[in-house]
Parts: C-alpha cells; sequence; structure tokens
C-alpha cells in the first residue's frame, strides 16, 4: 500500500493526551497536536535565545559560538540573561521541547494502536541530557557544572571534565557505556549488511527471504537471533549506551570524586591479598 493512501486510512481523531481534538488534525504530511505546537514554540525560542546569546558573544565562527552556564558561585539560583541566565533559558527550552516531542510520538503510536517503544527509547536520550546540565548540577548544587552550548566548547567540556577524574576511561559505569556503544555498531553492521545481502541477490534472481537470513547464521556461527529477535537486542544494546553513560557521569562528583582508577583499590583491598608481603599495601 502506497504510504499517503495508507496514511489516509489511519489518520484517526483521539489518542491525545491532552486537549482532546482542539489540535487533533494534520499539516501536510504531519501530525501537529497539542504537543506539536508546544515542540515547535519552545524548539523556536530556544534557537532565537541561541542567536541574541551568539549576537553578545565576540564571534559568528560557527565552530566557536558558546552559551555559557552561569558561575560556580551563582550556585541554583536564577543568573543575569548575558552571565548564564541566557543558558538556563535556553535548557529549560530544550527539556520542554524534547519531552513535548516525546509526548507527540506517544499520541501518534496511541493513534496506531502501536506500542511505545519509540517514545521509552526517545526518553533515554532525553534522560541523558538531563542528567548532564538539570540532575547532575542539582545533586553538585551548582548550575555552572552543566556543560556549554558550543561546538568546541562542549569539547573542552568533556575533556575537562574527563581529567577531573583522572583518566575518565577507569569509570567503570564509562566502560559499561562504550561497551554497549560498540556492541551497538557491531549489532547494526551485522543485520544491516544482512539484510541488504538479502535483499540484493545476483541479478536475475529474487530477493531471499528471512528464512535465507535466519539459515546464514545457522551455518556461519550454529545460532541466528532471528529477525524480530535482533531488533529487541538493538533496542537493548542502544538503550543501555545511552543509560550507562547518564550513569557514568551523574556518579562522578556526586558519588565518587577522586581519579577513577584509585576506584579500582577496592580489588587491590580484598581480604585475600590486601596484607600480603611485597603487595600493593604490604
Ligand atoms: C540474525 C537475524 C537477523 C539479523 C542478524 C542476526 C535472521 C535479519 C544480525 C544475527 C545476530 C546474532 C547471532 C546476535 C549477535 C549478538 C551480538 C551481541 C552482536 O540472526 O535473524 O535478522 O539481522
Amino acid at each position: 500500500m502506497a504510504l499517503l493512501s495508507f496514511e489516509k486510512k489511519y489518520r484517526v481523531q483521539g489518542g491525545t493526551l491532552i486537549g482532546g481534538d482542539l489540535f487533533d488534525f494534520w499539516i501536510g504530511p504531519f501530525y501537529v497536536g497539542f504537543f506539536g505546537i508546544t515542540t515547535a514554540f519552545f524548539a523556536l525560542l530556544g534557537t532565537v535565545l541561541i542567536f541574541y546569546g551568539a549576537s553578545l558573544g565576540d564571534t559568528w565562527n560557527p565552530w566557536l559560538i558558546s552559551i555559557e552556564p552561569p558561575e560556580l558561585e551563582v550556585g541554583l539560583g536564577m543568573a543575569p540573561l548575558a552571565e548564564g541566565g541566557l543558558w538556563q533559558l535556553i535548557t529549560m527550552c530544550a527539556t520542554v521541547a524534547f519531552v513535548s516531542w516525546a509526548l507527540r510520538e506517544v499520541e501518534i503510536s496511541r493513534k496506531l494502536g502501536m506500542g511505545l517503544h519509540v517514545p521509552f527509547a526517545f526518553s533515554i536520550a532525553i534522560l541523558a541530557y538531563i542528567t548532564l546540565v538539570v540532575i547532575r548540577p542539582v545533586l553538585m548544587g551548582a548550575w555552572g557544572h552543566g556543560f556549554p552550548y558550543g561546538i568546541f566548547s562542549h569539547l573542552d567540556w568533556v575533556n575537562n571534565v574527563g581529567y577531573a577524574y583522572g583518566n575518565f576511561h577507569y569509570n567503570p559505569a564509562h566502560m559499561i557505556a562504550i561497551t554497549f556503544f560498540f556492541t551497538t555498531t557491531l549489532a547494526l553492521a551485522l543485520h544491516g549488511s544482512l539484510v541488504l545481502s538479502a535483499a540484493n541477490p545476483e541479478k536475475g534472481h529474487e530477493m531471499r527471504q528471512p528464512e535465507h537470513e535466519d539459515t546464514f547464521f545457522r551455518d556461519f556461527i550454529g545460532y541466528s537471533i532471528g529477525p524480530l529477535g535482533i531488533h529487541r537486542l538493538g533496542l537493548f544494546l542502544a538503550l543501555n549506551a545511552g543509560f550507562w553513560s547518564a550513569v557514568c557521569i551523574v556518579v562522578s562528583g556526586t558519588v565518587w570524586f577522586d581519579a577513577w582508577a584509585d576506584w579500582w583499590y577496592w580489588y587491590v583491598d580484598l581480604p585475600f591479598w590486601a596484607d600480603l608481603e611485597g603487595g600493593v599495601n604490604g
């Protein structure tokens, strides 16, 4: 069925979370809804504030523009616009726009009678952002712990925060997050290549089916996770990558304050060998 005729059939009223059928309509191919309005409003307002903030800075070089959070001394109070207040307003606009986008996904899913996997997945990305600019700064007592909104400046922030804990690669939650990111790329490479190979047979042959994909992996490694299973695995891997990224940064400066390499002394200090002669402690 052509996409447009399919959409006509499923363009149904209802399933909204708020406002009844007030904004329950489409503009061209796009569903609007209450949360489409709020997404557009706060995304636009945030963008205008970013341009205003850039105009107060000393460069229009897109790599170097940066909207800085308030100084640490401001704590959790509001700052003047040019001294971090813009960063605070932009953070609020971004948060409301992102959450509105997720809720618009929920409304569309409900209309179509689908599960809520897509908004749930997007929520993990939102959680990772909120962890960086709200949860961790609040736990540490200052908005100044958020990252600056600039291309190079946010990279510098990641660099500096990483070295503030010695070598961040020793952070065990960071290790888990990286492992999930890498495994996600492996899974998508396996899946994408398998699907394309099945869909692109030799000239003059018919496209291959999921049974062939299963058989390839059974012949290859004695196991196929299946055409549905690979998507469950992919979602699991990707969500965990985002989740453990949030964990690895939120514990840094809230429950662990030293070099992350030192965390591993829990192992060195285990009673089995802690007091052995010639050991690290003996
Ligand atoms: C598979 C399958 C798919 C796939 C892939 C597999 C027919 C179209 C990629 C193979 C995946 C396996 C064996 C799991 C690999 C495990 C990790 C942790 C990367 O069986 O079903 O569907 O795309």
